[in-house]
């Protein structure tokens, strides 16, 4: 049946036989075929849907993704085989829609997979950017960024017809809805929104990734804002972010009105979930529309507070949106007097000036707005949630200590095991009876086996495999060459000061100077960092060509080769974490305690069998206290500690530096004639004086703790039968991180749908 149509199919449109076609050419039969069959999929009904509005949606590659939830994944990839053609070659030719940044985007798309999974009527909205995020590449040690179009003639979009109007000021903007169907793992298909403008112009797209930032016409949809919680907005970000949430507003309220609800009873029929303050001008734009549609402005605010509920995914300052209230007003005047209206409001009821809307210097505090003028507030893991309602948002949650929620982030088991380890689920499902592909929980029957001496050594055998998989992949893809049998110690997500990315390379310098000295590792180690940094974020890109230039020193001198390699691949994106996760032997997650709010690649590389290098944070705190301290390496200070030394301003890199010897020697290291010898001087020396004058995220508060704690981790993997114990264990816990377990906590506490 489905050989027929498929082979049916690649004659109708291509006019030869499979195993004559490019993998291309089979590649836009595969999608025509897939896309026909999530049409027949039903859509998921209720009487409540929820909208998951976020400027983010990091959906990866999506062919693999929809047969497996399809069901039809094995009987494709045989259909295939028969022909002589392998479905994983073919998966390769598809062009990542990069629409997100990192965990905030990857979270969205992750959540929409597990709330279609659950049956559960939600829809994302978001925008539909032309470039995703840039793509990376590396020249003279350097990143470079350029364009990165994903838009294909044939692609997983669709157009919906769907045209609403959009005010501005200056002008009015016609969007354009286009969908891509969303399938449940065996279950029904919900929809991500993905608004356009229809002017968009990729002509203006000057040299690398610039472009005329002020004709909004043809800008607005172009390019997905290239930042991660560390430079300001303009106003292109808040053209964007009003022209997607006054897009949402129009959308939700039609699909109301067609189906004959009363809008007074809104909150009855509609949940909308603010994926962080990108969408938080949705509750203005929405109070604004109900009050067009002839409904009293103060009903108006309580339907859109019983309706609209809000994530928050940081604590660090810099990224707390807070607009100007005359670029709003810029913009989109329109929400101007309704925001200085709940101002007005949360004046007349609190006194104290750190929970007002509007600040003394007429900046508009968005999450504040959220916080008043929405019913939940969630940070994103238990510690996370904690440091919101005790430090950062405690004045809210002195007033709102109802509002305030926890919801430790989860992943997608369905593209972070099924779709990259299927080597693993094979072992898996050799031990555990139950479907653990729709209970993640059943994942725990593992322990039963952890004294089975088979089971560990095919545990091994998995590991292995995918070792030399990810070797094989990165020579074809990037001519790099990784040693299977070495330890992968790997570093994946964007690259923040804060994530310590530096610390990491600290601890390459000193290995590099122990094997000089002769202390050779019993084991040689491969460490792997894959990071994009914002084009504007100096530190971050200085912190990249130190990587590299360790990277080119190691690998040209051959005393210390044979033990040590470093690679930082280029242009890291979900394809490439879906390579990397399932070989990874240790994961790094050394964020400075309280600075990362959840992380969801500590889950991915659990569920793969890697085991956790990192501090007590986000929801490391959690991986630690489910698989126990045996099986997970855990340094650094608390993140109380590290509070106080913010607020008491006692930590002073310089001190460090002049106080250890060890400390001063690996970082002098990185201006050291060699390294200037192939690095930048410029760059070595501006990072060199970061790191002992500033140091923000005190990287050396913690460093000879990770060096300790590394070398710890490393010894203890010789032993590789006490080793494949620890990687089962994490894998067996690793189902509290399934996003399944996420989204029904957000459906119980939040949303209401069924
Ligand atoms: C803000 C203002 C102006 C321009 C850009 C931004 C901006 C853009 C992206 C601010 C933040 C982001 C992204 C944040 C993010 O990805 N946060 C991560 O969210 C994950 C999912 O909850 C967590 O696991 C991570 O800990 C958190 O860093």
């Amino acid at each position: 049946m489905l050989e027929n149509e498929l082979t049916a199919l690649v004659q109708t449109k291509l006019n030869k036989e499979m195993k004559d076609a490019s993998d291309k050419e089979l590649y836009y039969v595969l999608l025509a075929y897939t896309k026909e069959r999530l049409k027949e999929t039903p859509a998921i009904e209720g009487d409540k849907k929820l909208y998951y509005i976020s400027a983010e949606f990091l959906i990866g590659k999506l062919l693999s993704n929809n047969l497996i939830n399809l069901g039809i994944y094995e009987e494709v990839a045989e259909v295939l085989k028969k022909n002589g053609r392998e479905l994983s070659r073919i998966e390769e030719v598809e062009p990542e829609p990069s629409l997100g940044n990192g965990g905030l985007g990857r979270l969205a798309a992750c959540f929409l997979d597990s709330i279609a999974t659950l049956g559960l009527a939600g829809d994302g909205i978001g925008l539909n950017y032309h470039m995703g995020l840039f793509r990376q590449v590396f020249q003279g040690h350097k990143q470079k960024e350029v364009p990165n179009p994903w838009i294909e003639p044939e692609s997983w979009l669709t157009d919906t017809g769907i045209r609403f109007e959009v005010p501005f000021r200056d002008f009015t903007l016609t969007s354009r809805l286009y969908d891509i169907d969303v399938a449940g793992y065996e279950n029904g298909k919900n929809k991500l929104h993905l608004f356009d403008v229809e002017g968009v112009d990729e002509s203006i797209i000057g040299d690398g990734i610039n472009f005329d930032k002020h004709n909004i016409g043809k800008n607005l949809t172009l390019f997905l804002y290239p930042d991660d919680s560390d430079k300001a907005g303009n106003l292109l970000r808040i053209y964007q972010q009003y022209f997607m949430v006054s897009n949402a507003a129009q959308l939700i309220l039609k699909e109301c009105k067609e189906k004959g609800y009363d809008l007074r009873r809104l909150h009855e029929h509609v949940a909308i979930q603010i994926n962080d303050t990108h969408p938080s001008m949705v509750i203005p734009e929405l109070i604004r529309l109900l009050v067009q549609n002839q409904i009293d402005f103060n009903e108006a605010i309580e339907i859109v507070q019983k309706t609209c509920a809000y994530t928050n995914h940081t604590i660090l300052a810099e990224a707390l949106e807070k607009w100007p209230l005359d670029y709003l007003e810029q913009v989109a005047p329109q929400i101007v007097p309704i925001i200085k209206d709940l101002d007005t409001r949360v004046k007349g009821r609190y006194q104290d000036p750190r929970v007002a809307i509007i600040d003394e210097q007429n900046r508009v505090h968005m999450a504040h707005m959220d916080i008043h003028f929405g019913h939940s507030v969630n940070g994103v893991a238990a510690l996370h949630t904690e440091i919101l309602k005790n430090s950062e948002l405690k004045h809210f949650y002195d007033i709102y200590p109802q509002k305030f929620n926890n919801k430790t982030n989860g992943i997608t088991f369905r593209r972070w095991l099924l779709h990259c380890n299927k080597e693993l689920v094979r072992w898996i499902s050799g031990y555990v009876e139950e479907d653990f592909r729709k209970d993640a929980n059943k994942l725990e029957k593992l322990l039963r086996h952890i004294d089975s001496e088979i089971a560990l050594e095919k545990l091994l055998d998995v590991k292995h495999q995918k070792k030399v998989q990810l070797a094989e992949y990165l020579k074809e893809t990037q001519r790099l060459e990784l040693n299977p049998d070495s330890i992968f110690d790997i570093q994946i997500k964007r690259l923040h000061e804060y994530k310590r990315q530096q610390m990491n390379a600290l601890y390459v310098i000193y290995k590099y100077m122990e094997i000089k000295a002769g202390k050779k590792p019993q084991i040689p180690i491969t460490m792997i960092f894959g990071a994009k940094a914002a084009p504007a974020y100096t530190i971050a890109k200085d912190i990249i060509h130190l990587i590299l230039c360790l990277q080119e020193l190691v690998d040209h001198d051959p005393d210390v080769a044979p033990y040590l390699k470093v690679v930082m691949v280029e242009n890291y994106n979900v394809t490439m974490a879906e390579h990397l996760i399932p070989a990874c032997d240790i994961s790094e997650q050394i964020s400075l305690a309280s600075k990362e709010a959840s992380g969801t690649g500590n889950m991915k590389f659990m569920l793969n069998g890697a085991v956790t290098l990192g501090t007590e944070d986000g929801a490391n705190v959690e991986i630690h206290e489910l698989v126990g301290d045996d099986n997970i390496y855990i340094f650094g200070e608390s993140s109380q500690q590290v509070i106080d030394h913010y607020a008491n301003r006692d930590y002073r890199a310089v001190d460090y530096y002049i106080n250890d010897e060890q400390i001063r020697s690996l970082i002098n290291f990185i201006i050291s004639p060699e390294m200037m010898k192939i690095g930048d001087p410029y760059h070595l020396l501006q990072i060199h004086a970061e790191l002992i004058q500033k140091d923000w995220f005190m990287t050396l508060l913690d460093l000879k703790d990770y060096i300790a704690t590394k070398n710890r981790a490393y010894e203890e993997y010789a032993d590789r039968k006490a080793w494949s114990k620890k990687m089962l264990t994490n894998i067996a816990m690793a189902g509290y991180f399934s996003s399944d377990r996420t989204i029904a906590e957000y459906n119980k506490d939040i949303w209401h749908l069924k």
